[in-house]
């Protein structure tokens, strides 16, 4: 791993916290993500499950987590399967967690090699009336491919028809909102990863520039800074490319006149930050782009204020579409005696804002977490409004993080420059 050891403690407070969850006379099963294939021998790179990350701190392949709060022997209530290493592996591979290793990363006592899963397994079943297991229900989520956890649901329904059956998601996805004080620790440091890149790269562009040059700045930035890289798909659209909405080809050149969209953040031990900027080729912004740039950003700041404690999904949205609507009249884009007699089931303001102001921010991107769930300190938002004009060739979007606290919130990406005569400054100096 890249990152710096992470203290078991965050782990230890999260199985605490799911065992609490569970049903009594229960045991649930965690499994580890597939190293993908690719073609030929090929493969992509490993990505942890989220949910196991969040349980273990494992990052590994082939890791299984039981956590069986009632059983009778003390030691089997907690444990954690790791793939047997050799030699063989260690050669070709690279270092494996040992079970000691494995010990002192995820805090749990019980490490056994994955050989001894179905054995184990069994004995644990046996003395439980519920078995919990974990699917992907992300209401995004489109996976066609067969995940670890579904293959081990089929065999575990065979191998126990009788047992009652019970789904994870909804626990993890309760407990996964609400971040701990040394997730939002992970969570800053990616931001600040994040910030080193947006600096970096606004000494850099300047007309003629390829949108992939930046982002092999930014690859540059994140990784030195011990990031894995993106922790998404970067977006990198200059001019009208901006009005994509997930422009991902990052492959044409920077025209003087034109803004570029640039949403980009780094990923810090598997946790994602999520950052858009906007900045002028040039280094200087037309008024109409400043025009644009500043009514999105009164709305961002408008919309900030909002994300506190007690406030919800429904509300929030309302009031984000009502000053985006004035925004969009103050710039000639809609006219207010249209607005007046919109359909209130589909807003005019869609036109040029036609995404959602806000999601849940984690070890996902789009991380997991009800929209039905009043928000409550410890959450962390996204906060994005945009405005695109196609026939302008022009589009806007601004975001940063925000922690939901007991007293308000706290912006996480408040040192990156975001005011327009700053970054004008910023990309004029030296
Ligand atoms: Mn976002």
């Amino acid at each position: 791993m890249k990152y710096a050891p992470i203290p078991k403690e965050l782990f230890i407070e999260n199985r605490r916290n799911l065992a609490n969850a569970l049903f009594p006379e229960s045991i649930a099963v965690f499994h580890s993500n597939d190293i993908m294939p690719t073609n030929a021998d090929g493969t992509m790179a490993f990505k942890q499950n989220s949910d196991l990350f969040y349980l273990t701190g494992a990052d590994q392949e082939e890791t299984i987590l039981i956590i069986c709060p009632d059983a009778r022997d003390k030691k089997m209530r907690e444990i954690l399967f790791v793939k047997e290493t050799n030699e063989h592996i260690a050669t070709w591979e690279g270092h494996k967690l040992t079970k000691q290793e494995a010990q002192e990363v995820s805090g749990i006592q019980t490490v056994y090699w994955l050989s001894e899963f179905e054995k184990v397994f069994a004995l644990l079943a046996f003395e439980s009336e519920n078995i919990y297991l974990n699917t992907n229900e992300h209401t995004r989520a489109v996976v066609e491919v067969e995940t670890r956890d579904a293959r081990f649901i089929k065999y575990c329904k065979e191998k126990f028809p009788l047992h009652n059956y019970k789904r994870l998601a909804p626990i993890m996805h309760r407990l996964r909102a609400i971040k701990s004080t040394w997730e939002i620790f992970l969570m800053k440091k990616a931001c600040q990863i994040t910030e080193k890149g947006f600096r970096r790269l606004l000494n850099f562009v300047k007309p003629g520039v390829w949108e992939y040059e930046i982002e092999a700045e930014l690859s540059h930035e994140f990784l030195r800074n011990r990031s894995r890289g993106f922790a998404y798909t970067p977006i990198i659209a200059s001019g009208k490319n901006a009005c994509v909405l997930h422009y991902i080809e990052n492959n044409q050149q920077c025209k003087d006149g034109d803004v570029i969209l640039l949403d980009v953040a780094a990923e810090y031990a598997n946790y994602a930050s999520d950052l858009t900027r906007c900045v002028p080729v040039s280094g200087r912004f037309t008024q109409r782009q400043k025009d644009v740039y500043n009514a999105v950003l009164r709305v961002m700041k408008a919309a900030k204020i909002m994300l506190v404690k007690g406030n919800n999904w429904d509300k929030y949205h309302k009031e984000v579409g009502k000053m985006m609507e004035s925004e969009l009249i103050g710039l000639g884009l809609l006219q207010k005696h249209e607005v007046e007699k919109q359909n209130p089931d589909y807003p005019l303001y869609k036109k040029y804002f036609m995404h959602g102001t806000s999601h849940f921010l984690g070890l996902d991107v789009h991380d997991v977490g009800s929209k039905y769930h009043i928000f409550e300190a410890g959450m962390v938002f996204t906060c994005e409004p945009g405005i695109y004009i196609p026939e302008e060739g022009l589009g806007i979007r601004l975001e940063n993080d925000i922690l939901i606290t007991e007293d308000g919130n706290i912006d996480l990406m408040e040192n990156i420059p975001i005011e327009a005569e700053e970054i004008e400054d910023l990309m004029n100096s030296k």
